[in-house]
């Protein structure tokens, strides 16, 4: 029997403030058990997606996601690993909570790098994980582990929970804190626990009649006027002003801009926060780092004033010398103010609201030479992009095939990519816009993501392209989950760029000194694996048919995926070798 929830729940997910359906607790009825009230708490948070796989440890959990299958959807993946980077993936496409579930041990084993991917991007992520009998918790019986030990290090909520009591509680908690701060909240329950009824449950003397509530507003501080006054003082003084924007301005696009207009400062670009302003804006400087563009790394080399702007681009070496640049930094946490370079003032507060304040505060520039000298050179850049792509092959390049999809996909596409080559050539060739919305595994940089973050996304987006870029050896560590796509009519469109090598490794291996090993692969038939999953597939090996192939991909009805064979030998090359091609 097919038992697969039908894909549309609601066709656009809440915004957070008003996911919330039921914002104060109810006391929960004599025969619900601590199970069924850990599932009501997270639909009164609004989550309506879990992703899971089931098992004896947490099977009382799946008997109330059963019970409450019309408000909330459980969706079984072929892995918990790809499950926890579904609910990593819907939280950062939507900003909402995104849920998972697995049994004890071995099922929470299995989640944990998954829910590393959300703890270390700071997304919102609630996982509940089964555990053995209450009474035999460390007696070595049949899957007896310490899954709050196992999680210790990613969560920033973390609580067995001891009966339905003690759940009408902790469950609120562990919501609010993974909303809140934000990062993975942790609830493990014993097995026998979950199916305890809410009146066999006797509150210790202690506990009252407390409960928890569902009540959450997003935090949009504002720094207050003086510090502001400062930050303007400090931009005003600035000739040469860079603005390096991360995940924390999404959503602050306009603003953005009316700066960069305001100080005729170019804007660099980390990759998850490519979508705050568009390439093509007069003011972009495209993306930084490894994966960036020239122009970002002249910009920065350059500048004499630095704002940051939610973001923590890892690559020091793509921030100004030390005394090179004085720096504004706005960041919503201040364990980020000059993580990578040292802020002169730093501003703790979110973006969007900090700038709505600094904007009329900010003497126009009459002076554009900066900006105009950062466009000249992004024309420049382009140029030996196009330049590059334009090169004669017999087979595939890999910059071909993410510029082919780049070109293709529609304006608002959700983009998931990978770890590996690919990522960047996908970052570099694929043109990126502010209506499109991309996930990555940015800070854990864990390969495989690509595949359950676009599964996740179109489940959340239904009516949008839902697309996946991923290499051959990051698309076969979770390659089973092309399955769940099938099962939920999911019409994905999954890209892998199949060059049977861990090509990214190779130059890593060779900077140390290493003579390359390990990293070829052996060949996969992608296409025939794809459709024994239950997938359409088709294959491309010659550079004349990708346009047309990724034109079919995208305009079939159902989840498609594309093998694209292409030339191994392409080296992955830094920002400026690029220009010097
Ligand atoms: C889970 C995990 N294992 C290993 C790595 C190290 N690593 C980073 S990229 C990469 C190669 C990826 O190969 P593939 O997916 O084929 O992409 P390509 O580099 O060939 O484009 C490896 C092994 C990692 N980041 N994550
Ligand atoms: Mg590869």
């Amino acid at each position: 029997m097919d038992t697969a929830a039908p894909l549309v729940l609601q066709s656009q997910p809440q915004s957070l403030s008003t996911a919330h359906v039921e914002p104060v607790t109810k006391t929960p009825g004599p025969d619900d058990t601590a199970a069924d009230i850990l599932v009501d708490r997270l639909i009164a948070w609004g989550v309506d997606t879990i992703f899971g796989v089931i098992g004896d440890g947490v099977n009382s959990v799946i008997e109330a996601l059963r019970k409450k299958s019309d408000r909330i959807r459980l969706i079984t993946t072929r892995h918990e690993q790809a499950a926890a980077l579904m609910a990593s993936g819907y939280a950062k496409y939507t900003g909402r909570l995104g849920a998972c579930v697995a049994t004890g041990a071995p099922g929470a084993a299995n989640l944990v790098n998954g829910l590393y991917d959300a703890a270390h991007d700071g997304t919102p992520v609630i996982a509940i994980t089964g555990g053995t009998y209450h009474d035999l918790v460390g007696t070595h019986f049949l899957q007896d582990f310490d899954a709050v030990k196992l999680m210790n290090d990613l969560a920033v909520f973390n609580v067995t929970v001891s009966g339905p009591q003690h759940a009408s509680m902790v469950a609120d908690m562990a919501c609010r804190a993974a909303l809140g701060r934000p990062g993975v909240a942790h609830l493990t329950i014993a097995q026998d626990t979950q199916q305890k009824k809410f009146s066999e449950d006797t509150p210790s003397m202690m506990r009252g009649s407390i409960v928890g509530s569902a009540s959450w507003q997003p935090q949009l501080p504002v720094p207050p006027d003086e510090q502001i006054a400062k930050a303007a003082e400090l931009l005003n003084a600035g000739k040469k002003i860079a603005i390096l924007v991360g995940r924390g301005a999404n959503g602050a696009g306009d603003e953005v801009e009316a700066l960069a207009e305001r100080l005729g400062a170019p804007v660099a670009k980390s990759l998850l926060g490519r979508n705050v302003i568009d390439d093509d804006s007069p003011y972009s400087t495209g993306g930084i780092g490894q994966l960036g563009t020239a122009p970002s790394e002249q910009m920065m080399k350059s500048c004499d004033t630095v704002l940051i702007l939610g973001c923590t681009m890892p690559y020091y070496k793509f921030y100004p010398e030390l005394g090179q640049a004085r720096c504004v930094q706005v960041d919503m946490r201040p364990e980020h103010i000059s993580l990578r370079y040292p802020a002169e003032i730093g501003l703790i507060g979110d973006v969007r609201g900090t700038l709505q304040k600094l904007l009329p505060l900010l003497q126009p520039k009459s002076d554009k030479s900066f900006l105009d000298e950062i466009q000249n050179a992004m024309g420049t850049w382009r140029e030996a992009l196009t330049r590059d792509l334009a090169k004669p092959s017999e087979q595939i390049r890999p910059q071909q095939a993410a510029a082919a999809i780049g070109k293709q996909i529609s304006a608002d596409a959700l983009i998931a990519l990978d770890t590996g080559a690919n990522t960047v050539f996908s970052a570099r060739y694929i043109e990126m816009h502010k209506a499109q919305k991309i996930a990555v595994s940015g800070n854990l940089a864990t390969m495989a993501p690509a595949l359950p973050y676009a599964i996740a996304g179109q489940l959340a987006y239904p009516d949008r392209q839902s697309i996946a870029v991923a290499g051959d050896g990051g698309v076969t560590m979770l390659i089973g989950e092309l399955a769940t796509a099938a099962r939920y009519k999911a019409p994905i469109k999954v890209f892998v760029l199949k060059n049977n090598t861990l090509e990214l490794e190779v130059p890593e291996q060779k900077q140390i000194g290493s003579t390359p090993f390990g990293y070829d692969l052996q060949p996969i038939d992608f296409v025939k694996v794809a459709q024994g999953l239950g997938v359409t597939a088709m294959g491309c090996d010659r550079p004349d048919q990708l346009d047309d192939t990724v034109r079919a991909a995208l305009a079939h009805e159902g989840p498609v995926l594309v093998e694209i064979t292409i030339a191994a030998e392409e080296p992955v090359i830094k920002p400026a070798e690029l220009l010097s091609n």
